[in-house]
């Protein structure tokens, strides 16, 4: 999908909601359990209710590796049922020396064909680009993330004062453009989403940390939008656990209309 084609959805929905995907056996509707295939039911219903506010998907791809060669089938049928002008991302966090990333990105949009796929920046260009050479496929960068670890290494200072997110920002500007690369900025970072978008102004940003991690909706669209909106913002847990009862997919669906009746007005006031 196109940056273009992705801003036709957001204005068509009035919406920026990316519905994380983290099934986790432990916390899906216990009724779910004497399914064939548990995990994919679930994730069908999810899909089935939450399609009409959602612009994008968000599997996190830890919890279908979890469940082992079974959980890689269902990974590639919960893809394919995704409504195709919906933007779908393979959150893997993955990055290697290049002739592994090769791989990776052939996993990610070949065999399966995932839009974009989370990738670490620590190893540097030669483990990035190889995810940047499939058309119409992007790398959605770590930059500044929402955990508390993010502390630890990515606000560090160089001898210019420089933190280590904004090199990050500046240095891999150069692998790609707007059209193939997004950067994942936390909802719990409140102000220094400014400085990200100061620092990267045309790139669309994925948002996770609103609901279950506290971040603040109204705050990302404050410091985050940019004329074409340019965020991604997910939500995981407050949306797919939203009940555990037989109700879970009407519930998962209220959650995900409210933010998307917060996004319309956001969208209206900042575009
Ligand atoms: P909830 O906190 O349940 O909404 O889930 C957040 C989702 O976003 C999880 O799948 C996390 O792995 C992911 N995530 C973060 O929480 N923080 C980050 O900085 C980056 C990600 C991510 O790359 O998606």
């Amino acid at each position: 999908m196109t940056r273009s084609e992705l801003f036709t959805q957001i204005q068509l929905k009035s919406s920026f909601l990316c519905v994380g995907i983290d099934p986790d056996l432990e916390k899906i509707p216990r009724h779910l359990l004497s399914e064939p295939d548990p995990i994919f039911s679930f994730c069908r219903e999810i899909i089935e209710e939450t399609a009409d506010y959602a612009v994008a998907y968000k599997p996190n791809i830890a919890f279908f590796e979890a469940l082992g060669a079974r959980g890689w089938e269902t990974l590639a049928r919960v893809e394919e049922l995704i409504p195709k002008d919906i933007f779908t991302i393979a959150d893997a966090k993955r990055g290697d020396i290049g002739n592994t990333s090769k791989l990776y990105a052939k996993a990610f949009f070949e065999t399966m064909n995932f839009d974009s796929i989370t990738v670490a920046p620590y190893m540097g260009e030669d483990s990035v680009t190889p995810f940047l050479e499939f058309e119409n496929k992007w790398v959605i960068l770590l930059a500044l993330t929402s955990n508390k670890g993010s502390l630890d290494f990515q606000l560090i200072q160089d001898s210019n004062g420089k933190p280590l997110y904004q090199s990050v920002l500046e240095k891999s500007q150069k692998w790609g453009t707007p059209e193939n690369i997004m950067y994942v900025v936390g909802a719990t970072r409140g102000e220094l989403i400014g400085e990200v978008r100061k620092a990267a102004p045309e790139h669309f940003f994925l948002v996770p940390g609103v609901g279950a991690q506290g971040g603040n909706l109204s705050e990302v669209a404050k410091y985050g939008m940019n004329s074409t909106c340019g965020l991604l913002v997910n939500s995981s847990r407050g949306i797919i656990y939203a009940s555990n009862g037989k109700d879970f997919a009407k519930a998962a669906r209220r959650e995900a209309k409210k933010l998307q009746v917060e996004m319309k007005l956001l969208l209206e006031e900042y575009l």
